[in-house]
């Protein structure tokens, strides 16, 4: 068997760290048996969001996101793991809070507000290049 060893970058957003579910996400995350290799709490800025989500600059909620994002500190974290990309975005439920599953992180603790981009919680890479792109800017020595 090939190894499948990955790196995955873990945002908890404003809104989670505002709601004091820093700790139960990475519980969730640690419970499942993944590692946190690394560990910071900023507040993040318009070039790093920029390109973070450099792929949504052209959606008409890419200036909301960029600012929801800014509204207040966010916790990053390199979880560590086998198919560790995959687990998380599974144990993070799909994007929309609304039908994501119960005991999902999305499903369990997100909801919608009304606001005009989507608040859900907890951000993680969706690809192995992803991570290793995300973790780059993120990380950055
Ligand atoms: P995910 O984080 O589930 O991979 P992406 O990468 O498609 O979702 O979107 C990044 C973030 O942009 C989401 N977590 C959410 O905050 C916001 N977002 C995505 N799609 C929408 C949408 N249709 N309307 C408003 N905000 C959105």
């Amino acid at each position: 068997m090939t190894s499948s060893l990955e790196r995955s970058l873990v945002l908890i957003k404003p809104d989670g760290v505002a709601r004091n579910l820093t700790g139960e996400v990475l519980r969730r995350i640690e419970a499942k048996g993944y590692v946190i290799s690394e560990l910071k709490m900023l507040t993040a800025g318009d070039d790093l969001l920029g390109e973070h989500y450099a792929e949504h600059r052209e959606r008409p909620f890419f200036p909301g996101l960029v600012e929801f994002m800014k509204r207040g500190p966010v916790v990053a974290a390199v979880i560590t793991g086998h198919r560790v990309i995959e687990g998380i975005r599974t144990l993070a439920g799909t994007t929309d809070p609304t039908t994501a599953a119960p005991g999902s992180i999305r499903g369990d603790l997100a909801f919608e507000t009304g606001g005009p981009v989507i608040e859900n919680i907890i951000h993680a890479s969706d690809s192995v290049e992803s991570a290793e792109r995300e973790i780059a800017l993120w990380f950055a020595a």
